[in-house]
């Protein structure tokens, strides 16, 4: 996610969704959605402040890396296809 912020250390929304369906194969609809769970002070734009907060909630063991469990497990908190959809559960 870090590779995301450019040299401007922004990272617009529509920079965000293209970067992010290329990388995940999410569609463009569902990565704009996302986006907006991670732009956390609604700027519309994704800064080093923004990633700084969302690291801290993936890190849930507090141990200042993020390994891939914790990342996916942050996804499946605020990832829009992973809320709701087709799941029964719930
Ligand atoms: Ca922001
Ligand atoms: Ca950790």
């Amino acid at each position: 996610m870090y590779c995301i912020l450019k040299g401007d250390g922004c990272a617009e929304k529509q920079e965000f969704v293209k970067q992010w369906s290329h990388d995940y194969h999410d569609n463009p609809h569902v990565s704009g959605i996302f986006f907006d769970h991670l732009d956390l002070d609604q700027d519309g734009c994704l800064t080093q402040t923004d990633i700084d907060f969302n690291f801290r909630a993936m890190d849930a063991h507090g141990d200042h890396s993020v390994t891939e469990a914790e990342f996916a497990s942050f996804l499946s908190a605020v990832h829009p296809s992973s809320t709701g959809g087709s799941s029964v559960v719930g």
